[in-house]
């Protein structure tokens, strides 16, 4: 069936759904991304630097010897997945934020092991890389049932009605630093709802440390932060029409030891005009910065008081080596 547009050429129906939803992708990030550059500390979404390349780049970044988070949390899974499991036989895994999913495989393998895996539900906001995710993984596991789902998850989780219970969900990598405390508050808020009294949230949180080795791993000798940075303006840029010369950018990070999270910037190398749009014409002064990211750095009374304030309980907190936590956490009634 077609349907005829104000221009009367004829679009297929399916076509023309698609169309409208990359409308409204559009509408959403030109309006998030004026509001952000009209604060007086401009700002964009720390989710657009995940296109493909972004994607790819953040990879590369989990490689890199400054970047310890991906290698501690690895660690701490594959010394815990195990009896992690055994607390309560998960069927499903919910991820937010999947990514590649490359360290959720330790997790998968220890359900396989204990006999429970049946579902596997990765959501994130890049869709592509969502789903190259999800056909590996269904080459790697043939009898899993895996479901992917493309959401903002600071919107909504997105996850399917009904779930094969219990569930585990878990939020890896410290991505929940990516949020600010409200932010972070709504976000598991959203997670305890959708959970029931048997399932778990497994939540990795980079831990507080020495101020040096927190800005090594966001300012890394080779510069692939820098690239992943500046992505954020080739995406806006492409998707928006946007004249971001993304050359004109800098790379700055750094850690605020009073508010516990480094913060990454974008600093404008010349007064400049940047045309936008359906956003209209921003002007940036020599040394100003577009903030692109926070990430926020945690103990285990903040991780609890966070918790708390989303209903959920602290029952395990593992973290040998204090450098990265994981938390199990159980639903409050
Ligand atoms: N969990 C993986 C990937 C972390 S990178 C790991 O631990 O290594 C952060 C991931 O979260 C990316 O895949 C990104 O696309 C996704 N993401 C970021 N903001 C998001 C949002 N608002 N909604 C859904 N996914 C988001
Ligand atoms: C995905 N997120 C937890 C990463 C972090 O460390 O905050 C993103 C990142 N930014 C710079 N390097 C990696």
């Amino acid at each position: 069936m077609t349907r005829c547009s104000a221009n009367t050429v004829a679009v297929p129906v399916e076509r023309e759904v698609a169309l409208e939803r990359a409308d409204d992708r559009i509408a959403v990030m030109a309006r998030e991304v004026a509001e952000g550059l009209a604060r007086r500390q401009k700002e964009l979404p720390p989710k657009y630097f995940y296109d493909e390349r972004g994607s790819d780049l953040f990879e590369r970044i989990t490689k890199l010897p400054e970047y310890y988070l991906t290698r501690a949390e690895r660690a701490l899974l594959e010394e815990h997945a195990r009896s992690i499991v055994e607390l309560f036989r998960p069927r499903t895994l919910v991820e937010l934020g999947a990514g590649s999913a490359v360290k959720t495989r330790i997790l998968l393998g220890a359900m396989r092991d204990a006999g429970c895996l049946e579902e596997y539900v990765p959501i994130d906001v890049s869709r592509e890389f969502l789903q190259e995710t999800a056909r590996q993984l269904r080459r790697e596991y043939p009898s899993l049932r895996v479901v992917p789902a493309v959401a903002d998850i600071s919107e909504s989780l997105g996850v399917p009605e009904r779930l094969t219970r219990p569930v585990l969900f878990a939020f890896l990598g410290s991505t929940i630093g990516n949020f600010d405390a409200p932010a972070a508050r709504s976000l598991l808020a959203r997670v305890r709802q959708a959970m029931r009294p048997f399932d778990r949230l497994l939540l990795g949180t980079d831990l507080r440390k020495p101020r040096r080795v927190i800005e090594a791993a966001y300012n890394d000798s080779r510069g692939v932060t820098a690239s992943f940075n500046r992505n954020m303006l080739r995406v806006v840029n492409r998707e928006l029409g946007a004249d971001f010369d993304v050359a004109g950018f800098t790379h700055r990070a750094f850690y605020s030891a009073e508010r516990h999270r480094i913060e990454m910037h974008l600093v404008s190398s010349r007064e400049q005009m940047v045309h936008i749009p359906l956003v209209g014409t921003v002007h940036l002064a020599k040394g100003e910065s577009i903030r692109t990211e926070i990430s926020c750095k945690y103990d285990r009374p903040s991780v609890r008081r966070l918790l708390r304030a989303a209903s959920l309980q602290l029952e395990r907190w593992f973290a040998e080596d204090g450098r990265f936590a994981l938390s199990v956490a159980s639903p409050r009634p």
